[in-house]
């Protein structure tokens, strides 16, 4: 029986709600992901007790908000088995890939040089690059994919060459659920002396991460995928890469000395975090490390990958119903398209019944037309879903295709 135990769902207070009278089956982790009282309660501690800026002021509340903010900076690096201080908190993934393409790419790639991505990446490390691309006259290339939607090995051989300075990946695809092999894809860059950069968006909030093991020089992650708090996420990277980076936002606190015309930098990593950052947010994110912690990041991946290979299975058994990417090995979601049936009006009518779904490209333009398709519906998975939501949504997508079908 896939189920973790006890059941999660008691902690997170959105499941008391009903929608269109029934009970909510959330199936759009890979959106966003639910969060549990405990996250909810750390956020709501700190603007009732705490709340101050960071870095400073001296008194009192300040000095436990900073303390309070570079803990939750030391939770992260264990998170992910690094350091402190190659620890950078940004707004989200999407801020981090482009704080690395604009501090780093920018002095770093030039005419002549390539830029490596796979034809399955989020449009958040997809744009970043072509606009470094476009910025510096370099080249941006693309690693194919198989028939099945796993990554072409033999691509990747091909295009990663002496003239390729970065490769971006994606860990886990946000549409296919594929998952990319990061150590192979590492040897191959750090081979032809490129950095790899890894999309950790979906791997990281599902399996357990030590940078110290995967051959990345650098990760971007979401905090509000990980039972945290929207508008917080991290670029972690290589100390020696953060010493080569420029910052990509100029003001508050992240100086050292400032004159009328020039300044010099504080140290790593608040030299990248400019501005008042999203204190109460972080503190938040330090309760959701701990709450994902608890229930044991082994545990979460065993189980997002029972709950979507049931639903592969499930769902490839009715007819009419197409899923997409590798049938075994997949990561904690599953897209599918009903035929006949835009996966917007299927998503609707799950909805009618409780069960929600993401329908539409999923930020991944070019991987819909390699799939041949507009859009498509997608069912993804965390800690609180169990067998049952599988089963809820396998009856939806029936009743569905019986409304349809009239
Ligand atoms: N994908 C999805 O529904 P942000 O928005 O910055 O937290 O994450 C961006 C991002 C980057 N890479 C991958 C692989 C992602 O899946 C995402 C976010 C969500 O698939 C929202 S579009």
């Amino acid at each position: 029986m896939i189920r973790l135990e006890p059941d999660l769902k008691a902690d997170f207070p959105i499941f008391d709600r009903l929608i269109h009278d029934h009970r909510l089956t959330y199936l759009d982790s890979a959106a966003t992901s639910q969060k549990p009282r405990q996250v909810i309660d750390a956020e709501l501690d700190f603007y009732q007790k705490t709340n101050s800026n960071i870095l400073r002021s001296v008194h009192t509340l300040a000095e436990e908000a900073t303390a309070g903010y570079e803990r939750v900076r030391g939770l992260t690096a264990a998170f992910i088995a690094g350091q402190p201080k190659e620890v950078i908190f940004t707004r989200g993934t999407t801020e981090s890939i482009n704080l690395v393409a604009r501090g780093y790419g920018d002095s770093h790639i030039g005419p002549g040089d390539n830029i490596v991505v796979s034809a399955m990446e989020h449009h958040s490390n997809l744009i970043p690059w072509q606009q470094l691309a476009q910025r510096r006259g370099a080249t941006l290339r693309f690693v194919e994919l198989q028939a099945d939607g796993s990554l072409s090995i033999e691509s990747a051989e091909k295009v990663i060459d002496k003239h390729t300075k970065i490769v971006a990946m994606t860990q886990v695809s946000n549409v296919l659920g594929t998952i990319v092999p990061i150590a192979v894809l590492a040897d191959l860059a750090h081979a032809a002396g490129a950095i790899l950069v890894v999309d950790g968006a979906q791997s990281v909030p599902h399996q357990p991460t030590d940078v110290s093991k995967m051959g990345a020089d650098f990760l971007a992650f979401s905090a509000h995928k990980m039972c945290g708090p929207t508008g917080v996420g991290v670029l972690w990277g290589k100390m020696e890469h953060l010493e080569a980076m420029d910052p990509m936002l100029y003001g508050g606190e992240m100086i050292a000395y400032v004159d009328r015309q020039q300044a010099t930098w504080a140290d790593i990593p608040t030299r990248f975090e400019g501005g008042t950052p999203n204190i109460a947010g972080v503190i938040g994110f330090g309760a959701a490390i701990e709450y994902v912690n608890q229930v044991g990041m082994a545990n979460i991946a065993r189980h997002g990958s029972d709950l979507a290979e049931m639903a592969y299975q499930r769902l490839k058994e009715i007819p009419g119903v197409a899923v997409y990417g590798p049938d075994k090995e997949r990561g904690a979601l599953v897209s599918f398209n009903i035929d006949a049936v835009h996966p917007h009006d299927v998503a609707q009518a799950l909805d009618a019944v409780g069960v929600a779904v993401r329908a539409g490209h999923h930020c991944a333009q070019p991987l819909m037309r390699w799939l041949g398709v507009a859009a498509t519906a997608r069912a993804s998975f965390y800690l609180y879903n169990d067998a049952e939501d599988v089963e809820r949504l396998v009856d939806a997508i029936h009743s569905t295709k019986r409304y349809f079908e009239r």
